[in-house]
């Protein structure tokens, strides 16, 4: 939120600079003095437009971010008040009893429980709405789950996975095919038999008859409806619980499979909830193999989003997580971390039993915080220490039955602990708001400066003609960085695709989908983006370009050295120089993806590419021969074709290296 004064200010701030801009360009010779104002005032006048929209943010939203199982939607429930008691029978003592136990109203449980990413908003009324999956998708992945039935005795050396859990729950209860038990009498034991009707149908009809009956089950053009209110006939909470699992799980005939959740909550479910103090509340789809997902750069990429990453306890920070928001925090320009939290969510006395601890919460915790910091420090990435929190959503719960222990705890235990959270997260928007303001100040202040003198003393002008000199020499990145460098792209996006779609019947869903699968989030020309990029500093073109990016950087820095009056000038220009490198990265990424979709095109059952990896299910293997070593050289022969993607890799690279450089040269009005 921005104050009237602030925003004022920065109105008229940005007509002084307006004003002296033209004024300079009105001038009769521009020399590179004029030039070097003219850019920086330009660049204060953007950076002020960014802070402006950033501080005009309302409500931000909060999106949490996992490995499955960790526990995401548990904390959310919690934090939020979406739980509420529910009669259960629980066996204690060895007998049978009727307890009463706090339940989350979103599906929780021991992992791949929600189907999709949920969103969470405060509303007037309750209720659900879904994006679905078009019928083309649903029919393809009721196809697949009947080819992995057909599948099932394949011994492929490949680790076999089958399609995910959530999403083979949700297809057997489409296509009325789901397992169930019966207890039978082995010997004179009771032991349960799983019985699977697919299996059944698959063994009385074949793959070919399994898929129509399947297909004519699924009545896939009915399901059209999208939304569904509370009907006010039992209590509010149990109707979200309810029909939220019956959508998650596709249990009604008119709903699709869902490929995002909006919950809309009433006030009176909310009550005590902070929920309506967020835009909205976003429950992500956990991260299996794949960590750097293209729907979760989406969120990270919004201004208006806190990013939680939720880990573990014991294993904080998680190596997926890591990983993730080592991916981001490269981005130097980005000031991603002003936004990042980590979320460590600790279980029953985890913090206590910490090593080194006193066995206390709170030094446990004081021990987590450090570790974390460290392992960001050594990991080179920035971070605040604030902004790492931890929640446990049954920390004063009972270790029998799941409710509060009010033996020795009550209801304020819980809402301080909430409370406690909810005031992190503002303080951290508050913080980043502080940044701001501050930096409005110093842009003011060195406004100020600059409008002050225009001129610049000999020497530092002859520093500026050797600083540009030296920045030239720079434009020309063979001279840098060895043709043979690219030569390992191809391998290693290989090595990634096998790395993020690790079994083979994953792999084979992709081909048949001609290099996407959205079911788990994989996008091969994505990927290709992420390799080409590097996943961190010490990977692919980050890697390459880090000693000349640091060489530019230098040059820079020491303009700032000797001279007084530089030092107005050139901490935008670094500023910028930042924002150049991570426009080159993403640019160069964009340019790989752009080509491999080009490559591998038509994305159809037109290419003989894609038909030559989807045959290679269900072909001979000779001695020694695997589906993966052909599918990885099928995909290396097509890279490879001209222009082979290493080369246009390299070329590109240095096509955008030259634009970069133009840009700082512009800066001082060179060519
Ligand atoms: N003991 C304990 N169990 C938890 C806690 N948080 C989550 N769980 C359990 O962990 C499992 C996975 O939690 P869930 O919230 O579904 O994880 P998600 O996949 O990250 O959304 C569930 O069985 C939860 O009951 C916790 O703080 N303590
Ligand atoms: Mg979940």
């Amino acid at each position: 939120m921005i104050t009237a004064q602030w925003e004022k200010e920065i109105k008229s701030l940005r007509e002084s600079l307006k004003l002296e801009i033209s004024k300079i360009s009105r001038g009769s010779e521009i020399n590179v003095v004029k030039h070097i104002c003219r850019s920086n005032l330009e660049s204060k006048l953007d950076r002020l437009k960014e802070i402006e929209e950033i501080l005009k943010i309302e409500k931000y939203k909060i999106v949490f971010i996992g490995t499955i199982g960790q526990g995401k939607t548990t904390a959310i429930c919690h934090i939020f008040n979406l739980i509420s008691d529910f009669k259960v029978s629980k066996t204690i003592g060895g007998k049978s009893r009727n307890v009463i136990e706090t339940k989350e109203l979103l599906a929780t449980g021991s992992g791949r429980t929600t189907i999709c990413e949920v969103i969470l908003k405060a509303s007037a009324k309750t209720y659900i709405e879904i994006e679905p999956y078009t019928v083309d998708e649903m029919e393809n992945l009721i196809l697949e789950f009947c080819d992995s039935i057909a599948d099932e005795d394949n011994s492929e050396s490949e680790q076999k996975i089958m399609i995910s859990q959530e999403v083979e729950r949700a297809i057997r209860n489409i296509i009325e095919l789901k397992i169930s038990f019966k207890s039978v009498m082995d010997g004179d034991k009771k032991r349960n038999q799983k019985i699977d009707k697919a299996e059944e149908l698959f063994n009385e009809l074949g793959l070919e008859g399994l898929k129509k009956t399947a297909l004519n089950t699924a009545n896939l053009e009915f399901r059209t409806t999208t939304r569904i209110d509370f009907d006010n006939q039992d209590s509010e909470q149990e109707w979200i619980k309810n029909t939220f699992a019956a959508i998650n799980n596709v249990e009604s005939k008119d709903f699709a499979i869902p490929r995002k959740i909006y919950l809309y909550v009433s006030s009176d479910v909310l009550s005590g909830s902070d929920l309506s103090k967020f835009d909205s509340v976003i429950d992500t789809k956990g991260i299996d193999e794949n960590p750097i997902r293209k729907d979760l750069q989406k969120y990270i990429e919004s201004q208006d989003t806190i990013c939680l990453f939720v880990t573990p306890f014991n294993a904080a920070p998680e190596a997926n997580i890591s990983k993730l928001i080592g991916y981001h925090l490269t981005s130097k320009s980005k000031d991603f971390h002003h936004r990042f939290v980590t979320l460590v969510l600790p279980r029953k006395n985890e913090p206590e039993k910490a090593n080194e601890g006193d066995g206390t919460w709170e030094k446990g915790i004081q021990i987590k915080q450090e570790v974390i910091q460290t392992v960001f420090r050594n990991l080179n990435l920035e971070f605040f220490p604030d902004n790492i929190l931890f929640y446990d959503a049954f920390r004063y719960y009972r270790e029998d039955i799941i409710k509060l222990n009010s033996d020795f705890y009550g209801q304020e235990d819980v809402q301080a602990d909430k409370n406690e959270f909810i005031k992190a997260i503002a303080d951290i928007v508050e913080n980043r708001r502080i940044i701001l303001l501050k930096e409005i100040g110093d842009i003011q202040e060195s406004f100020k400066s600059i409008k002050s003198g225009h001129f610049l003393t000999e020497i530092e002008i002859t520093a500026i003609q050797n600083a540009i000199q030296k920045i030239k020499n720079l434009r020309e990145l063979r001279k840098r960085v060895p043709s043979f460098v690219y030569e390992h792209f191809i391998e290693q996006y290989l090595e990634y695709y096998h790395t993020v779609c690790r079994a083979w019947n994953t792999k084979h869903a992709v081909h048949r989908n001609f290099g996407y699968y959205e079911p788990r989030d994989i996008d091969i020309y994505y990927n290709g983006n992420i390799v080409a990029a590097g996943t961190s500093d010490d990977e692919m073109l980050r890697k390459f370009t880090k000693e000349v990016r640091k060489e530019l950087e230098y040059i820079l820095f020491e303009l700032t050295l000797a001279n007084e009056s530089l030092k107005t000038f050139i901490p935008e220009l670094v500023r910028e120089f930042h924002s150049f490198y991570d426009d080159f990265i993403k640019e160069v990424g964009t340019e790989i993806e752009d080509e491999i979709e080009r490559k591998l095109s038509p994305q159809s059952e037109k290419s003989e590419f894609w038909n030559a990896l989807i045959a290679e299910k269900g072909r001979e293997h000779k001695n020694g021969e695997t589906y993966t070593d052909n599918v990885l050289q099928t995909f290396r022969r097509e890279l490879e074709l001209e222009p082979n993607l290493n080369d246009f890799l390299q070329s590109k690279a240095e096509e955008h290296w030259e634009e970069l450089v133009n840009k700082i040269l512009d800066f001082f009005g060179e060519e």
